[in-house]
């Protein structure tokens, strides 16, 4: 499958360590979202992570795995997002857990399937900003140099920034999307309906959808319905 990041517009991430029932994974996957993004923070194991994607390979939409731990590198996905988190002050998640997988797997890899995701983390209570220790106390200015330093310096494809668990300000994300040239933004983080899933498409490229669907499932479905028209990129 020929798959195309710069199409996306709306995602659903789930996570290999939460239970989903075939009838509603199923929904998800005929949703009309854009791709299935498959990572978690924690409990993320091969096994679980090999089931849920046997589970989603039998719908036709791309499916990507986000790696977060070396145990956790199943085969078989479309894609594979590496994220650099770029605020983390503990250099494991920056460079760190790479240089091993690196040392390990390097000369194994399609780097075609690879891609990179400049990762600032926004929300200082959600698992990932502990588990990297990442410096959350930042301004539109701060945002902005590290998105130009995935954007420019590091020419990754993506910056991502995580609110996992609450809806971030939308000010802040338009004003870094602003300063990218190449990268497209992806936001996600709090979207819990359709006006929450449409503000944040009307200032990021890319809007992720995750925590809902375990909650709601309903409202986790209805923010396929957003409108993207802003924007022509
Ligand atoms: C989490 O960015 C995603 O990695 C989505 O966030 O779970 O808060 O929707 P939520």
């Amino acid at each position: 499958m020929i798959v195309d990041i710069r199409k996306w517009k709306h995602v659903f991430k789930l996570d290999p360590d939460r239970d989903i029932s075939d009838e509603a994974l199923d929904l998800i996957c005929q949703s009309g979202t854009d791709a299935i993004m498959v990572g978690g923070s924690t409990g993320v194991t091969f096994d679980n992570t090999v089931d849920l994607m046997a589970r989603i390979r039998q719908y036709e939409l791309p499916c990507v795995l986000e790696i977060s731990n070396q145990e956790a590198i199943v085969p078989g996905f479309d894609l594979f997002f590496i994220p650099v988190v770029l605020n983390a002050e503990d250099p494991n998640w920056i460079v760190g857990q790479h240089h091993e997988a690196l040392k390990e797997y390097g000369s194994l890899l399609n780097w075609d399937e690879i891609v990179a995701e400049g990762y600032v983390i926004l929300n200082g209570e959600a698992a990932a900003a502990k588990l990297t220790k990442a410096r959350v106390n930042l301004d539109a200015k701060d945002v902005a140099a590290y998105a130009r330093m995935a954007d420019k310096l590091f020419n990754m494809p993506i910056v991502y920034l995580e609110y996992s668990g609450v809806f971030g300000d939308m000010e802040l994300v338009r004003r870094t999307r602003q300063v990218l040239e190449n990268a497209r933004l992806f936001y996600g983080g709090g979207i819990d309906c359709l006006a929450k899933a449409q503000q944040a498409a009307e200032v990021a490229d890319t809007i992720v959808v995750g925590n809902i669907i375990y909650s709601d499932l309903e409202q986790a479905l209805r923010t396929v319905n957003v409108n993207f028209d802003r924007t022509g990129r």
